[in-house]
């Protein structure tokens, strides 16, 4: 008798649905994975409300999920790394792995990216799930399948610190403290930043990076306050800071982070907001501060789990909520509801 493999599917905007699908025999280079855990991610919610990011459009149903772990069960021919029973982490986007791009080991930048839940590619939000066996990470003994999934936002903020430059001593002021800033001031911490300090609208945020080792919390209770902005974090710093990364996107919060930079430091952009904003830039370019954006990540799975198998950082205390996979609607409610103490919905597919 096949098995069952129910998957959490949208059809269309607001319309997701749990549905039986086939399960896909791995190819040789393939495993078959029974699914353990998958965090929902911003552009999932995006997907359910929007229907669509920019040009990708959701024309047909897909399977959402793209922040997942789960355990080997069946292997392809050639797989060797990997045995059946070992918990993996999956790294969702599947490069071309033979234009310039992927040759070069920056395959974020592959045109022919096959990225899950990302139109019209579907996503590992199921009961059994199949993917390249080389784009799963075995866990490291002392790491959770829980933060096995957590490994993917963790590897856009390992991505960001390797472009920011983080080191020994760096003074990193971190915009936006939802999961992706909070990844960002964890991993900073672990590449041996002298101060972290993390600026958001939302005390509860501020609260939970204090218990991740925050130096310095700012609480902005207006974001167009730049002045008073820059103040504060001049006060935190005892200076300025000379790494500064936006996890927001937003115009006010993108000048505020060229402003308050140190002359010849970084500003990432991490966040991806509106598709214009206005931008101060004859004060970034008098000073020498290098803009850099950040596009997802390339061979930064195997870092992030590191830091969450060397470190002592509570990256699992992001997560907020808990659902079973036949919850996945209500999941969805939660991480759509922006309530305030909201800050990781995780479903556990097992
Ligand atoms: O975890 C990867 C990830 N990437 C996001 C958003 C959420 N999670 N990106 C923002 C949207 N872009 S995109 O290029 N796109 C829809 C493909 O606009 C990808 C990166
Ligand atoms: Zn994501």
């Amino acid at each position: 008798m096949a098995m069952e493999n129910i998957s959490a599917i949208l059809h269309g905007i607001n319309d997701l649905r749990l549905e039986n699908t086939k399960i896909k025999e791995p190819k040789n280079d393939e495993v078959l994975l029974k699914m353990a855990c998958v965090g929902i991610c911003g552009s999932d919610v995006h997907y359910l409300v929007n229907g669509r990011i920019g040009d990708f459009i959701l024309n047909k149903p897909m399977i959402m999920g793209h922040e997942a772990s789960g355990t080997v069960i069946k292997l392809g021919k050639e797989v060797k790394h990997l045995q059946i029973g070992d918990k993996v982490a999956i790294e969702p986007g599947i490069p071309c792995r033979i234009c310039n791009f992927c040759k070069k080991g920056k395959y974020n930048l592959c045109a022919e990216m096959k990225f899950c839940a990302t139109p019209p590619i579907d996503g590992n939000l199921q009961q059994y799930y199949t993917h390249p066996a080389d784009l799963c990470f075995k866990l490291p003994k002392n790491v959770t399948l829980e933060e096995g999934a957590l490994a993917e936002p963790l590897s856009v903020a390992v991505h960001a610190c390797k472009r920011a430059k983080v080191r020994v001593g760096s003074k990193v002021m971190i915009i936006g403290a939802g999961t992706i800033g909070l990844m960002i001031l964890v991993t900073a911490k672990a590449m041996g930043a002298d101060k972290v300090v993390i600026a958001d609208v939302k005390k509860f945020n501020l609260e939970m990076a204090k218990k991740l080792g925050a130096d310095g919390e700012l609480l902005i209770v207006n974001p167009d306050s730049i002045e008073e902005n820059i103040k504060n974090i001049k006060t935190l710093f005892e200076g300025f800071p000379n790494i500064t990364i936006d996890a927001t996107g937003v115009q006010s919060t993108i000048n505020l982070a060229l402003l308050v930079t140190e002359k010849g430091g970084s500003v990432v952009l991490v966040g991806m907001g509106s598709n214009e904003v206005k931008l101060p830039l004859i004060q970034a370019l008098t000073k020498e501060v290098d803009i850099k954006s950040v596009f997802r990540y390339a061979n930064d799975y195997s870092d992030a789990l590191n830091i969450l198998s060397k470190t002592d950082l509570d990256v699992k205390s992001m997560i907020t909520h808990r659902f079973k996979l036949h919850e996945t609607i209500q999941a969805f409610e939660e991480a759509k509801s922006r309530n305030n103490n909201t800050v990781k919905v995780m479903i556990y597919c097992d």
